[in-house]
């Protein structure tokens, strides 16, 4: 017999991503970032001060295994590091055959995926917008707004992080603020 878990239900809070009773709130500041923008003069300036980019509420903490689901909430905060807008560190899954699932729940960002053949496609997400990531895409969010950029998201438990492939190169593009509005450019510190 299988150990069965219990059915349970997390409160969010739709309008904000609150969740009351997360089972963990991770807090990323800029220093957890540290050589991911473009400007990095920009980022040694502003590291002084080392402010919040954003909070993930983990809704729950099912163990990590095949059939499982996890979700949780987004917060970025709106700002830029140079004119490089905030945004998640960006990962692809350890398993990259595991899909995730976004809704936009409050503010405006992009999802920014790029596949392995270094393809970048971009989503906008406002309130409403469910976003779909499908296997093997590289995914990162970015406020592109004046407001806190909130959305909620859904993944296989087993999909696990690989962060290390963005911490070294980036995404091939980066969005920055050009005439007021958020712009894609090729990344300057790209290498393949
Ligand atoms: C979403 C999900 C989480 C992820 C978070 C922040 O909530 O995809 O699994 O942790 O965004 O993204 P990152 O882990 O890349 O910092
Ligand atoms: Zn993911």
């Amino acid at each position: 017999m299988p150990n069965y878990m219990s059915p349970f239900t997390t409160m969010i809070n739709l309008s904000n991503g609150l969740i009351p009773i997360a089972a963990v709130v991770q807090k990323r500041y800029l220093h957890d970032l540290e050589g991911m923008f473009a400007d990095s003069t920009a980022e040694d300036a502003l590291m002084i001060n080392n402010p919040l980019l954003y909070e993930v509420q983990e809704a729950t903490q099912n163990p990590m295994e095949e059939g499982q689901l996890r979700y949780s909430t987004t917060t970025i905060y709106p700002g830029k590091v140079g004119d490089e807008y905030y945004f998640t560190k960006g990962h692809y899954h350890a398993i990259g055959s595991r899909a995730e699932l976004y809704m936009g729940l409050a503010g405006e960002g992009y999802l920014l995926l790029m596949s392995p053949e270094n393809e970048i496609n971009v989503q906008r997400m406002t309130p409403g917008a469910m976003s779909y990531i499908p296997p093997y895409w590289a995914h990162r969010t970015i406020n592109i707004g004046k407001d806190n950029f909130v959305f909620f998201a859904c993944y296989p438990a087993d999909a696990g992080y690989d962060y290390a492939s963005i911490a070294d190169k980036g995404f091939a593009q980066i969005v920055v603020e050009r005439g007021g509005k958020p712009t894609l450019i090729e990344n300057p510190k790209w290498e393949k």
